[in-house]
């Protein structure tokens, strides 16, 4: 597990929608470990999109008290996975199940360039929730219609079950103690009505609950049905997410310190509907068990436990040159605009040497602090040569306001040894300074 200490300038006080700003991520399945935090596994929209063929290397977030999110890092990307489509792409929503010891990733993925008709659901391993993922192949012997949208639910009793489906099938079964077979042939999951994709199953107070994604055109609404069998035969309940203004909708619920959330996606920071940000709220049953209809809000939650002290004392490295903490040399390209305390992204480049990553190196998040007076600035990170995605730089009102923080979890070497480079995306903007956190991995 890892000891998490957010900096001063990054810590919340209150949430806001959507709640992972810094790059586009999707389709979230939420999960409370035995550490007690709450883990989201995500798709993330790669930007810029093409269509969803390019989505890749999942990230999962961390949170304490469902307002202060972090960002643990990209857990898996095609390329890791052996048996997949050979131009990668096409990582689509995600699951993640916890049993006897090790945690596992269910993603679906194509086994070929023709992706349509190669859907397989692979699985991953770790003994750790957020690192440490290895592909381990997928499960063998389904087949014969859209196969995504994987979700595992673990029952008391510990029996696990998968389900799955697209294109207006659902099936589920009971997965086998290797948790990557099935013990039988999937069975339909009856009686649930206008299911387009993105099943969920969760269980609350003895009923089961399965959630999905409907075929209302392009505003697809969540649905739900109950049983009182993980496998069916379900009731159909009604609507419970109108449309969130995105084609596309898909979710997760989750129970965390006695209250109940969803986890869904929206496209209001892109204005595009392949480029989504996931958002949170919370989630009202009335006495029989039936969902209330739920409230999308941009104000996002109330933190559900107290917020954490924050970091004493990150690395900080200012863009003007000056430094604190780890000590920086800090370059800036030929094209850099001398803007007091700042870099203009426009064809510029700020450069920040000896990063320190830490006496092991290894998981660090950084945040870049920026203002930018436009609607959505963009800025790509690149670490030591590896290219990360475009950051996110929502607008912060002018360019004087530099109240902007974007985050992003990325792998530094031990020491000083890293360099971080930050280059103009889209827009203008201006960077104040890094602050870099290494993770406290034990
Ligand atoms: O994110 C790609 C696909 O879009 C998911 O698999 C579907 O559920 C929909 O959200």
């Amino acid at each position: 597990m890892s000891t998490i200490r957010i900096p001063a300038e990054a810590l919340r006080s209150v949430g806001s929608n959507p709640v992972i700003t810094s790059i586009f991520t999707a389709d979230p399945s939420a999960h409370v470990w035995d550490d007690g935090r709450i883990y989201m596994y995500a798709s993330h929209d790669m930007d810029p999109a093409r269509g969803c063929d390019l989505m890749d290397r999942y990230h999962v977030f961390s949170s304490a008290d469902m307002v202060n999110w972090i960002d643990e890092g990209e857990i898996l990307r095609s390329d890791d996975v052996a048996w997949g489509r050979p131009e990668g792409g096409f990582m689509w929503a995600p699951d993640a199940a916890y049993r006897n010891g090790t945690y596992y990733f269910y993603f679906p993925h194509p086994s070929d360039s023709n992706w349509n008709d190669s859907w397989k659901i692979g699985v991953a391993t770790s003994d750790h929730p957020a690192k440490g993922f290895v592909d381990r192949g997928y499960i063998e012997g389904l087949g014969g219609f859209a196969m995504i949208d994987p979700c595992v639910f673990v029952d008391d009793d510990n029996r696990a079950y998968l389900y799955y489906g697209g294109g207006g099938k659902c099936v589920g079964g009971e997965l086998a103690d290797d948790m990557m077979s099935m013990k039988g042939e999937p069975v339909p999951m009856e009686t649930t009505e206008d299911f387009h994709e993105a099943a969920w199953v969760f269980k609350r107070n003895g009923m089961y609950y399965l959630t999905y994604a409907d075929n209302l055109e392009e505003n697809n609404r969540m649905r739900y049905a109950i049983s009182d069998n993980p496998l069916g035969p379900w009731t159909y309940k009604g609507i419970f997410l109108e449309p969130t203004g995105c084609s596309t909708t898909h979710g997760s619920v989750a129970e965390f310190k006695g209250k109940w959330y969803l986890f869904y996606h929206n496209q209001a920071i892109s204005g595009q509907g392949n480029l989504r940000s996931v958002c949170i709220d919370e989630i009202e049953f009335n006495e029989d068990g039936t969902i209330r209809t739920v409230r999308q809000t941009a104000n996002g939650l109330q933190p559900a436990a107290a917020i954490s002290a924050p970091h004493p004392n990150p690395h900080r490295y200012y863009a003007d040159g000056a430094m604190t903490g780890g000590g920086a040399a800090v370059s800036f390209g030929d094209n850099h605009m001398p803007i007091i305390g700042g870099l203009e992204l426009e064809g510029a480049f700020a450069e920040f040497g000896q990063v320190d990553g830490g006496a092991a190196g290894g998981r660090a998040t950084i945040y870049v602090h920026y203002a930018t007076a436009d609607r959505l600035a963009k800025l790509r990170l690149t670490v030591n040569g590896s290219d990360y995605s475009l950051l996110n730089l929502p607008s912060t009102g002018s360019e004087q306001s530099f109240s902007g923080c974007a985050q992003i979890t990325v792998t530094l070497r031990p020491d000083r040894s890293n360099t971080v480079r930050l280059t103009g995306g889209n827009g203008d903007a201006r960077v104040d300074y890094i602050l870099v956190n290494p993770f406290q991995d034990l």
